[in-house]
């Protein structure tokens, strides 16, 4: 940045993972960064956050940006083997359909890896309790000045930016105002979740059973079919055990507010009665002792053409709502603010349209192809049609079909945008 030029600003709304992130990448970038949040703060954050499974690039990214990247390491567990197999509960078998072995990610707990971003930016660059309201361009269109309200005084206050950032998430409002006739897509079915804590009770029956019927629980990332359903398990540091459990159904009524639905003890109940139908009675009992489980209603939408409009640029979930199978969602924001970053560092706020361009350029191919890939995933394990074939049968599944539902198979898994390499450097 040039000395003579006053430090560009910009204007964050959403303080979840995409949004921390960002404050790093444009702090790094020499920028100022304000974070419109509308949670009172860190830990209530997101109250639906669970598991998460971050990638070698993604722990590379985050390392790069906190201040002891030890502590990402402390905060993980390795995730060294993505199986997927088949339970059949009627014969009370199950096989293996892939291994790897090689697999290389971190799991993470959401709050775990939001406090690990979070606790080492400045704390003034915050507005928790903060909800934005609208958004207005200026005339000679280099100023963003936002509306937020103030939720314990009900004041109403103007933040003025150069670069408004949307990182609030896949119901964003911001997205809202520019593509009005932008729906999201239910996917036909939704999950249950639940994490498990086991602190205290490590040789309770119910870890005893879990670990003899799941042997590499602490390192594999489990995913385990049944007919039409399936259900994804894995460790998480500090004894938790994360499972999301996805059921085809009609989609249900939503406020439109969030994709979590609140559950009565009722709905729990018959939860668990389906869940002895299908699964083994060690995961039965697993799902049987969490403690407020709950049910996310899962959707993405069609990829956007664009995703930035003048100063206004969209990052996380808000440019791309995604279904959770690849587990890409978290690894795509890290990569997002990552690359905003550097485009901001190259050109300078005086060329603001060019930043805003290679980023759009640089991920917009890579995120559009993985959403895709991501709901073909969901449909093949969820035993419904796709497009241009039969439902998946995991009775004759060929190799072919096998090969998709890996991890290491999802488009540009293993690319890393130019900008982040060589003489841009991340570290
Ligand atoms: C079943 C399931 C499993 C998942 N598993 C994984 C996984 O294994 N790996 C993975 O990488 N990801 C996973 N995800 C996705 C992940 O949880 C997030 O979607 C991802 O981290 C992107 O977050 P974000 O910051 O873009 O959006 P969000 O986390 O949705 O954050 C948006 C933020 O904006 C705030 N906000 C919204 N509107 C306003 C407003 N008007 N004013 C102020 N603030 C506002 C919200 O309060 C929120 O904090 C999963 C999701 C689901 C549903
Ligand atoms: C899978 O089969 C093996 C071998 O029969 C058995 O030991 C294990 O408990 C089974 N696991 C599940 C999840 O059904
Ligand atoms: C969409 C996206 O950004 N994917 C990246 C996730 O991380 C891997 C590296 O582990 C990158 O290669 C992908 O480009």
């Amino acid at each position: 940045m040039k000395s003579e030029m006053k430090q560009p600003k910009a204007v964050v709304v959403g303080g979840s993972i995409a949004g921390v992130s960002c404050a790093h990448a444009l702090l790094s970038a020499g920028w100022q960064v304000l974070v419109v949040e509308k949670s009172s703060g860190p830990t209530a954050g997101s109250p639906t956050g669970a598991g998460l499974g971050l990638d070698p690039w993604a722990c590379d990214i985050i390392a790069s940006w906190i201040c002891d990247s030890a502590l990402l390491y402390k905060a993980t567990l390795p995730l060294t083997i993505d199986q997927n197999q088949v339970t059949d509960i009627d014969k009370k078998t199950n096989y293996t359909l892939t291994r790897d072995e090689e697999f290389n990610f971190r799991a993470a707990h959401w709050a775990d890896l939001h406090g690990l971003l979070h606790s080492s930016l400045p704390s003034d660059i915050f507005l928790w309790g903060h909800q934005f309201l609208s958004f207005s361009i200026s005339d000679d269109k280099n100023s963003v000045t936002v509306k937020a309200k103030v939720h314990q005084t009900g004041e109403i206050i103007d933040i003025v930016g150069d670069l408004l950032v949307s990182a609030d998430g896949c119901l964003s409002s911001i997205r809202q105002t520019f593509l009005p006739n932008h729906k999201l897509r239910y996917a036909g079915y939704c999950a249950w979740r639940g994490v498990y804590d086991f602190s205290g009770n490590e040789d309770s029956e119910i870890i005893k059973g879990i670990r003899t019927v799941y042997q590499d629980l602490g390192k594999c990332l489990y995913f385990d079919l049944g007919t039409q359903t399936h259900c994804v398990l894995y460790e998480l540091l500090n004894k938790r055990m994360n499972w999301i459990w996805y059921i085809n159904q009609p989609e249900p009524e939503m406020n439109g507010n969030s994709v979590t639905l609140k559950v009565s003890k009722e709905t729990i109940k018959n939860m668990q009665e389906d869940a002895e139908r299908i699964w083994v009675p060690e995961l039965v009992a697993l799902m049987k002792a969490t403690d407020e489980p709950f049910v996310n209603v899962i959707y993405d939408s069609e990829p956007l053409d664009r995703i930035f409009w003048n100063n206004v640029v969209l990052v996380g979930d808000a440019a791309h709502p995604s279904t959770p199978h690849c587990l890409r969602s978290t690894n795509m924001s890290l990569l997002d603010a990552a690359v905003l970053g550097k485009c901001l560092e190259k050109w300078g706020i005086e060329n603001l349209q060019s930043a805003l361009a290679e980023y759009q350029s640089t991920r917009l191919p890579v995120v559009a192809n993985q959403v895709l890939h991501s709901r073909r995933v969901g449909r093949i394990k969820q035993g419904l049609s796709q497009a241009d074939s039969q439902p998946f049968d995991l009775k004759c599944a060929t190799s072919e079909d096998c090969f998709e539902i890996q991890q290491k198979n999802v488009p540009f898994f293993s690319s890393v945008p130019d900008i982040l390499l060589n003489n841009n450097k991340i570290a």
